[in-house]
């Protein structure tokens, strides 16, 4: 477990648990009370890392540069770590209602997690992107798979800071929209920079459909059109947290722009 939580990554579901917190500055201790859930989103995003890369799924060598998890530990400790991060993360968000967090709210962080990172969320968009490997032809199964794959998670992180924080309800409505947009954006960033980088490593253009490549955006509707694409819903992502009407945005609005622009 701890192989896998400490190899690195950029951090940014725990990031954006702390900003959204801060963001919204109504309540006391916010920042304290939103680590242990800060924690918890890195661990189920980082079992699902794990569990992604197993030879029964994506059968990855490497993960936040260093061996996979499966390929250190054999399979059968892999699964476990990540069975143990996933059980692991719901003890770590009860942690924050033992240091004050409101039990209505702890429950609601609760709640988001089980559905967000659940079979409606996450688990489900795995499932969704797994069966549709070859078969996804149109945006829309595209977007369906984001949506849920990785949108679902930022929104469950967005969501519990802001709880923590003591959000309104038009608050958090207007957060959920914010970070389904920059989940969708931050992904085709993804795809746009997987494709830069086998094209680097090739030397030449990669052709996606003769390379058996897996269904992307920038495979169905160009690189062009999807760079275009990561502006507007970077744009519309901003533009709903400017609805939120949050006391201290400019974080969020930073981290926007920032996978945005970044390059790895
Ligand atoms: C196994 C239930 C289950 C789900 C797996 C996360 C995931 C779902 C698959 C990994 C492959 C992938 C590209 C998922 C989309 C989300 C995404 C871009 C993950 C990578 O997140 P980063 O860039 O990773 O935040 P770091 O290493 O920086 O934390």
């Amino acid at each position: 477990m701890m192989y896998s939580l400490e190899a690195g990554g950029k951090r940014l579901r725990p990031i954006l648990v702390l900003s959204a917190a801060e963001a919204v500055e109504r309540a006391e201790n916010a920042r304290k009370i939103a680590m242990p859930v800060a924690c918890a989103v890195e661990m189920i995003h980082t079992y699902s890392l794990i569990h992604d890369d197993l030879p029964a799924m994506d059968d990855d060598d490497f993960r936040r540069g260093k061996p996979t998890n499966h390929k250190v530990f054999g399979e059968a400790m892999a699964i476990l770590a990540g069975d143990g991060l996933l059980t692991h993360a719901f003890y770590s968000v009860t942690r924050s209602a033992a240091l004050g967090a409101p039990p209505e709210v702890a429950l609601a962080i609760v709640s988001d997690l089980a559905r967000l990172a659940g079979v409606p969320g996450m688990v489900g968009g795995q499932v969704a992107d797994i069966h549709g490997v070859q078969g996804v032809t149109s945006l829309e199964e595209l977007e369906y798979i984001h949506l849920r794959k990785t949108s679902d998670l930022l929104v469950f992180s967005v969501l519990a800071g802001a709880r923590i924080g003591g959000a309104t309800q038009p608050q958090l409505e207007a957060l959920q929209r914010f970070a389904r947009k920059l989940g969708l954006a931050f992904q085709i960033q993804d795809d746009i920079l997987d494709l830069v980088g086998d094209e680097a490593k090739l030397g030449k253009p990669v052709q996606s459909d003769v390379e058996e490549r897996k269904v992307t955006y920038p495979f169905l509707i160009g690189m062009e059109e999807s760079e275009a694409l990561v502006v507007r819903l970077t744009q519309e992502a901003k533009q709903a947290l400017d609805e939120a009407n949050l006391a201290q945005p400019d974080t969020l609005r930073a981290i926007a722009d920032y996978l945005m622009s970044r390059d790895h």
